[in-house]
């Protein structure tokens, strides 16, 4: 037998099963075996019925991603499930766990669909910037109609065993032994001739001609603009309009066109730098108390998750008001989880039930993981450490959750600087996925396994960064945003500023973004920051608003004005004024800014500062930097990260670019990192292995 699978035998009917970890991908050597299994089981005459089924914890996840990378090799997919779909004795799919993309492809294309109660059904394609390429625009709208199908295929959320039986995607509910309940389904089946239920022979759903436009028109906006939610709308449309092997063909076709765009390379790239393996996992050490220290909104965040996540908690703040806030928080960010389904009622309640309270720092005393969040002041968080290095016990990680202070400084305070890391959370910490694991001089290797094994265990993605001013995110924020408000001292509205990066797919703008947090937060910041850059137009903008108390959404006005309960934001003729004397003030020459310039410099800004601190060591990877600014900061995942964009723009002519900027601004901002520098001349790229063919 191939390797990746293995065929058994209950008597007449034959077991093919999936047996490829750690996801069941349907690799070549498994698209090869699946196909060489159905021809000789089909010819052979003591087999009745088939069962294809997954090994382990799952059906399949779907096509082998790596793969992507390289030329197809045969047998393809979509012939491979046609010949299991023209077999002549009944086959029947027995579905458990993921069963996403060319899994739920395998799955329709098999007669007959029983599943376990743990059941995840989905086309997630579109979230890697493809469409269901193996038959599934052709099968699934005739049995689960237009709507649904469109909806499932657009979204890429998969469903659970209830909604996939009411869409007739799944036939049976299986409780008990799985293989067992699917095997003597397909006995019964044989026993009984019952027909083979060829899904694309089944008629298609009557669709109205004007369909397939209101389907477009549906999709939002943003998603319109990529390659594939259109070419999922088009081969639906494909699918209506002409025979199934005529509308596969074309699916196909429209796939190809998919898989070789950059917005796919870009998701691709992001999907495996998500995933990389913690480094040195083996070194961590057991974690199952932690104490959060601080019960504000970034504590009980962290807290919450570290509860939902499995790990018992103590949520410590010295005052009981603060104490009795930050845990109804906890509780409603909880409730709020359950609503949503991110957790489920058992998982809701044990949740709640490892959550803690307490005023005291003895509290942690016994715990095997501290994360300090209290008020961002380096005295404080010294006095903190301090505190900490005496109580907690022997090889007790100490991890602070500072933003921007220097990790050294803090770990020195504790006595016992090998312990400490830095756990850099994103607000909302319960929501946002990302946590920057900050390396600090005397760091250990456990206690920053530890950290990482943690974050990975709670459902976050850990990026490890160096320990300089803003570590890799922060850092490059401050690039990205000193442009911004160079150009708002320029003459560029905030409004404008905001609708040209938001076109360019950043999730918000970065004015809109400083109103939420509050302009006070980063003016506090830049107080303490001690070698600031030494230029009076330095964040002068959002340090006048602050100043003048516009201090964001929580005052009702900093860059915009705000009205009404939902916090409707316009903009605020008054601020362009302002702006306008203070530019006069500092004898800026104010001009009309194009949406060009304004995306050009402030991702160019992001780009260079990027190359910087890869070049410095502060980020180990162009990767990790890729995912730090997707999943910390709106950074748009069709482009995959800054880094990955630069390489689609090319290398060379972002350092041409710069170098531009340096005539017209001045080189004080821009001289090319020599990492930029170095790489454009030898023709290479950050990303190296998902970037050729991309930038050529
Ligand atoms: N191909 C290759 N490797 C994969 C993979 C895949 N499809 N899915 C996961 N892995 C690796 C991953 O890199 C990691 O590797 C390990 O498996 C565990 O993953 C023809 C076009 C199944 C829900 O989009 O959603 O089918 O770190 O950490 O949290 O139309 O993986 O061990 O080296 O995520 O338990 C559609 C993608 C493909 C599913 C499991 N399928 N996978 O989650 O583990 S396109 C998908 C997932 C397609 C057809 C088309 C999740 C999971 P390593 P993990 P997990």
């Amino acid at each position: 037998m191939n390797a990746g699978a293995a065929v058994t035998r209950d008597g007449d009917v034959a077991v093919f099963a999936v047996d490829n970890p750690p996801v069941n991908a349907l690799s070549q050597p498994v698209r090869e075996a699946l196909l060489a299994a159905i021809e000789r089981l089909d010819a052979d005459p003591s087999v009745r019925a088939i069962v294809v089924a997954g090994a382990g914890k799952n059906f399949i996840a779907g096509a082998d991603l790596r793969e992507f990378e390289r030329a197809p090799v045969e047998p393809l997919l979509p012939a491979v499930l046609s010949r299991l779909e023209a077999c002549g004795k009944p086959v029947v799919a027995a579905l458990h766990g993921a069963t996403l993309g060319g899994g739920a492809e395998t799955a329709l294309a098999c007669h007959y669909r029983c599943a376990a109660g743990d059941l995840q059904i989905g086309f997630p394609e579109v979230t890697l910037g493809l469409l269901p390429g193996a038959g599934g625009t052709v099968r699934l709208p005739r049995l689960a109609g237009w709507q649904a199908a469109f909806e499932l295929m657009a979204s890429g959320k998969p469903i659970g065993i209830a909604p996939a039986i009411e869409l007739g995607l799944v036939d049976r509910r299986m409780d008990g032994d799985l293989a067992a309940g699917a095997i003597a389904w397909a006995r019964e089946l044989a026993d009984a001739r019952a027909p083979l239920r060829r899904v694309s022979e089944l008629p298609m759903p009557p669709s109205r001609p004007a369909q397939f436009e209101e389907f477009l028109r549906m999709l939002p906006p943003a998603a319109r603009r990529l390659p594939a939610p259109p070419r999922i709308v088009e081969a639906l449309a494909a699918a209506a309009m002409l025979p199934a092997d005529a509308a596969l063909a074309r699916a196909r076709a429209l796939f190809l066109e998919c898989l070789g765009s950059v917005e796919s390379r870009a998701f691709r790239h992001l999907f495996f730098a998500e995933r990389r393996p913690p480094a040195e996992a083996a070194r961590a050490r057991e974690v199952s108390q932690a104490a959060v220290l601080g019960a504000g909104t970034m504590g009980a965040g962290i807290a919450v998750s570290l509860a939902s996540g499995g790990i018992a908690v103590t949520l410590i703040d010295a005052k009981q008001e603060a104490l009795d806030a930050g845990l109804a928080r906890m509780r409603s960010a909880i409730d709020a989880a359950e609503r949503k389904g991110r957790l489920d009622a058992e998982g809701a309640a044990a949740a709640r039930e490892r959550v803690q309270g307490s005023l005291t720092l003895a509290a942690a005393a016994s715990v095997d993981l501290v994360i300090e969040a209290v008020f961002e002041n380096l005295a404080v968080k010294r006095e903190v450490f301090g505190r900490l290095g005496q109580v907690c016990r022997a090889g007790a990680v100490l991890a602070t959750n500072t933003s921007t202070l220097d990790v050294d400084a803090i770990a020195a305070a504790s006595g016992r600087p090998a312990d400490v890391v830095g756990m850099h959370f994103f607000s909302p910490a319960h929501v946002m996925r990302l946590v920057e694991v900050v390396r600090g001089r005397d760091s250990s290797r456990e206690a920053l396994a530890t950290a990482t094994v943690v974050a990975k265990r709670i459902g976050k993605i850990a990026i490890p960064v160096g320990n300089g001013f803003g570590f890799v995110g922060n850092r490059m924020l401050y690039a990205y945003g000193r442009e911004k408000e160079l150009m708002l001292l320029e003459g560029a509205t905030p409004d404008a500023i905001d609708r040209a990066l938001v076109d360019f797919g950043m999730a918000m703008g970065p004015n809109a973004v400083g109103d939420l947090a509050g302009l006070d937060i980063g003016h506090q910041v830049r107080k303490e920051w001690k070698d600031k850059p030494d230029d009076p137009r330095f964040y002068r903008v959002s340090d006048m608003l602050a100043e003048l108390g516009r201090l964001g959404q929580k005052a009702g006005r900093g860059f915009y004005l705000y009205h009404g309960a939902g916090g409707e934001r316009e903009p605020d003729p008054e601020v362009p004024e302002l702006i306008r004397a203070e530019a006069e003030r500092l004898g800026v020459k104010q001009r009309t800014i194009e949406p060009g310039e304004i995306v050009s410099r402030c991702i160019l800004a992001l780009i260079n500062e990027g190359a910087r601190v890869l070049g410095e060591g502060i980020a180990a990877s162009a990767s990790d930097i890729d995912v730090v600014w997707c999943n910390g900061y709106g950074f748009p995942r069709h482009r995959g990260g800054p880094m990955f964009y630069a390489d689609t723009l090319g290398l060379r002519d972002v350092v041409d670019s710069i170098r531009a900027l340096a005539k017209s601004q001045g080189k004080r901002y821009w001289t090319p990192a020599p990492l930029l520098v170095t790489l454009a001349e030898e023709g290479r790229h950050f990303v190296e292995q998902v970037a050729d063919g991309v930038a050529g």
